[in-house]
């Protein structure tokens, strides 16, 4: 279902452009029962979204504690619309150690139930995106990241929009290419009508032989079948079957090679001077593309405090698999490399795209370490001075929450250094 959601959704919805957005909430859904039912916050025991009650009970008095892919597979057995509470999504869900009860536990010294500026001991910045709603203190609402990633809003429309070459990233020209598209015949202004069209509305793929090119409704087709998805889940495309690490348990080690072939880096020697954010990633999986440059400004943010690595997994949409229009559309085709020369290939191809500022360690061919994280088709976990796993994000892709993960990350620096981060950061005025 995390695929499924992940590359049905964030395909259509981020990938495949604003119209999807949209209209996510009802028109590209697979098989949907109740088409205009809109994703709903995590609600781990909410059986909804098509999942039939009497299956879901069955299972969970049977099988308490069955596997994750058990229960994406039961979704997608009964035509499942994947939504953020179908299959594995609905347990498979952010494990962190900086939730807002641990939080209040450890900084509200006065227990007033809020954490002001003098209780907080690092620097002001680090203060600042913590709280999120920007009230000057921190309290329980700081801390609710239960909407799921990918509901629609008029921000993520506009990304997607803007974003043409699907590299997570809107450059100044990818964002004034947008003005003549929306600008109906050249007036040199944009009229309401024209913002909004332009927002729920995508351009043809391919331009008309004469003029302008012209908006038109986004197309619903490309439904997956259940044979394909089951076909994905097993071989671990719409995710992987294994649940990887636990909250506190140790990292497993690993050695792998950059995309460039240039060096091995294993992770254990990359722990403990600073905390590790590892990023699980591939081509394909157009949900994680479209996070590249809010993982490249955490990296721009947090390089000197925290190591950032990224590991190159199995591809979720190949062109022999799931394959994606939104992909086709910003050029992003490959074929499951059956090699791991060919995952290199790719790798290095994705590298160009994204243009991200740390390493990318390719998996080797057997899926090894991605199957072992769970990184299958992304994941984000944060691991600690003792190498063990601080964070780990809930199943893409409506676990992918980069602020979530920028939020724990600003914890675990506060915690590591609490006395010395006020006085010593160069970031606090
Ligand atoms: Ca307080
Ligand atoms: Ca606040
Ligand atoms: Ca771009």
């Amino acid at each position: 279902m995390m695929n499924f959601l992940l590359c049905q959704w964030m395909p259509r919805l981020v990938l495949g452009g604003a119209a999807v957005l949209f209209t996510g909430a009802d028109e590209p859904r697979p098989t949907p029962p109740k088409p205009s039912s809109p994703p709903t916050p995590a609600a781990a025991s909410a059986l909804i979204d098509g999942f039939d009650p009497e299956v879901a009970k069955a299972l969970q008095e049977s099988w308490p504690d069955r596997p994750e892919w058990v229960d994406m597979l039961a979704d997608i057995l009964q035509g499942s619309t994947m939504g953020p509470n179908s299959g594995w999504f609905r347990t498979a869900v952010t494990q962190s150690r900086f939730g807002w009860d641990s939080t209040r536990k450890r900084l509200d010294r006065d227990g007033d139930g809020q954490i002001t500026r003098n209780e907080f001991s690092g620097p002001d910045v680090d203060f600042t995106r913590l709280d999120r709603d920007r009230d000057a203190m921190l309290t329980e609402a700081d801390f609710d990241f239960s909407e799921p990633a990918l509901t629609p809003s008029p921000g993520l429309m506009l990304f997607s929009r803007a974003d043409a070459d699907g590299n997570g990233k809107v450059t100044r020209e990818e964002f004034d290419a947008l003005f003549p598209l929306f600008d109906g015949g050249g007036q040199g202004f944009l009229s309401q009508t024209e913002m909004i069209n332009g927002l729920t509305l995508r351009a043809r793929p391919a331009p008309r032989p004469s003029g302008t090119p012209r908006l038109e409704p986004p197309r619903g087709s490309g439904e997956p079948s259940k044979a394909t998805l089951i076909k994905g889940l097993f071989s671990q495309e719409v995710g992987s079957l294994q649940p990887g690490p636990k909250l506190d348990e140790a990292a497993p080690d690993f050695t792998l090679k950059t995309n460039d072939g240039a060096s091995d880096v294993t992770l254990s020697k990359l722990v403990g001077p600073k905390p590790v954010v590892l990023i699980f990633g591939n081509f394909t999986c157009g949900p994680f593309r479209s996070h590249a440059g809010n993982f490249e400004k955490l990296h721009r943010r947090y390089k000197d405090r925290a190591t950032f690595v990224m590991v190159y997994v199995r591809e979720a949409h190949p062109t022999d698999g799931w394959m994606m229009e939104s992909n086709e559309r910003v050029g992003v085709s490959t074929k499951q490399p059956s090699t791991y020369e060919e995952r290199v290939e790719v790798a290095q191809t994705c590298g160009k795209r994204l243009q991200l500022g740390f390493p990318m360690l390719v998996d080797t061919i057997d899926d090894r370490v991605g199957a072992e994280y769970s990184g299958m088709p992304g994941r984000f976990y944060l691991i600690d001075g003792a190498g063990k796993v601080a964070f780990k994000n809930g199943r893409g892709p409506f676990g992918f929450k980069p602020v979530e993960l920028e939020h724990a990350l600003i914890l675990l620096l506060n915690q590591t250094a609490p006395e010395a981060a006020t006085p010593s950061s160069p970031e606090t005025k």
